[in-house]
């Protein structure tokens, strides 16, 4: 099965390569011509931003560009820059079209830039694997591990509520739960849902406006985890967000109060757009740090990961450019042993879900994976059969990602304009939510 010189030397005289790709002629796969892409919107409990590429053999792709509170703004961005380069071009081609996207448009990265890149780059690699028969992992190298470690959001209105919730994550099987709760003084602290189950903080058209007060927070979160430990012991991983809100010197107090209680991770420490932030935290705490769902890029993870000042890369499939992009992060992690942690909120749509734990069942460096179960009327548009059972998720051995769009359904949900809350310190200054 070696490839022949002459085919070689032939393809070279005679191929026409596409828009500069190479144009293979000895591929076993055929060549698969995009016919069409077209993007969904759909909003059944939240909004989500879906592409679907056609081509002319009749396998379709699926990928997910949702931008929480930005989704016209991707929409746009497909419609008018991205789709009209994709028609005609050959879907085997996922790299060549990825750089294509990247390097194509002179203007570099950002979050709607590589939203709709991944949405893209997620759809090739659905049509490729269907095409081919196999689920994404074996493209990407094959299965690592049995299942996929998730950790569930267990929340509450104060810290008695927080430590049921936590427990019943754990009766429902959950080996990892993010603990968050409200914080006595701080009107609506991130984190804490109204309803039970499901948290979804785009609650309104314009922006809900909270209040935050760091000092509060940083004297009650060691008590939250001080009962969480005496309540359930050490043998169930507990996970915490910060949400940007500090600042590095506080983050720092706050791991080191954390120490004792052994957390999973302490995420999102302070605001990561200055890498070297990260430093003086690493300086003062053993507490694992995680960050990196606001990425798009390898760039802004580069510092934090070469020197070592995480633990944790949050980026996920939607965030960075698909998962051409996020294997390339992957691998550049596994060289400063650093591990995974893919942003899986509901604002991920199952498709991206979907993907996601297929990226995770073979990255030989995957840490955990966020999940927050979708709403029954999002999983009835989204139809999937990835499985959770004793805290891993499963993906299936179907081929492809094996998320669909039910377009029909789709169709009975239209946009519904929401943003994610701000927040203001007490004194009315403007903060980071
Ligand atoms: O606030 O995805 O770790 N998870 C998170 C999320 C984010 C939302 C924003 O859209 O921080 O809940
Ligand atoms: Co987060």
């Amino acid at each position: 099965m070696a490839p022949r010189i002459n085919e070689f030397v032939n393809s070279m005289q005679t191929a026409q390569p596409q828009s500069g790709a190479a144009a293979s002629t000895s591929s076993r796969l055929p060549p698969l011509k995009i016919r069409s892409a077209r993007v969904i919107v759909t909003s059944p409990g939240r909004n989500f931003v879906t592409l679907k590429i056609e081509t002319d053999q009749g396998v379709y792709g699926i990928g997910d560009a949702t931008l929480n509170g930005r989704e016209k703004a991707v929409v746009a961005y497909l419609e008018d820059h991205v789709i009209p380069l994709l028609i005609g071009r050959d879907a085997r081609h996922i790299e060549d079209t990825w750089q294509l996207l990247y390097r194509g448009a002179y203007w570099r990265r950002g979050p709607v830039t590589m939203r709709a890149i991944a949405a893209v780059d997620i759809a090739l690699w659905d049509i490729k694997a269907k095409a081919l028969g196999v689920p994404i992992y074996d493209l990407l190298g094959g299965p690592s591990r049995d299942g996929v470690m998730v950790y569930g959001h267990a929340n509450g209105a104060d810290l008695e509520q927080t430590v049921e919730a936590v427990g019943r994550y754990i009766d429902a099987g959950y080996k990892a739960v993010r603990a968050q709760s409200g914080v006595p003084g701080v009107a609506m602290a991130y984190g804490v849902g109204r309803g039970d189950m499901y948290y979804e903080p785009a609650d309104a058209q314009l922006p809900t406006e909270t209040v935050w007060s760091t000092s509060k927070y940083l004297n009650f979160v060691p008590k939250l985890f001080d009962r969480l430990r005496d309540n359930y012991g050490f043998d169930v991983h507990l996970l915490h967000d910060g949400h940007h809100r500090m600042t590095p010197l506080e983050a720092a107090r706050l791991g080191k109060s954390l120490e004792p209680y052994g957390l999973f991770w302490l995420e999102d420490a302070t605001p990561a757009e200055n890498q070297e932030s990260f430093r003086l935290i690493r300086q003062h705490t053993t507490t694992p740090l995680a960050v990196g769902e606001v990425f798009n890029s390898i760039w802004d993870a580069k510092d934090l990961i070469q020197h070592q000042l995480i633990d944790y890369i949050r980026t996920t499939v939607v965030g960075a450019g698909g998962i051409t992009h996020l294997r390339r992060i992957a691998d550049f992690a596994a060289v400063w042993q650093v591990r995974t942690g893919c942003h899986g909120a509901t604002d991920l749509s199952p498709v991206t879900m979907g993907a996601a734990l297929h990226f995770d069942t073979w990255a030989p460096n995957f840490g955990i994976q966020e999940y927050m179960r979708h709403s029954p009327e999002t999983d009835a548009v989204f139809p999937h059969a990835y499985w959770f059972q004793d805290g891993m998720l499963h993906p299936t051995d179907a081929p492809g990602h094996g998320v669909d769009i039910d377009e029909t359904l789709a169709a009975k949900y239209p946009y519904d304009p929401r943003q994610l809350p701000i927040a203001r310190l007490e004194d009315g200054t403007m903060w980071n939510w």
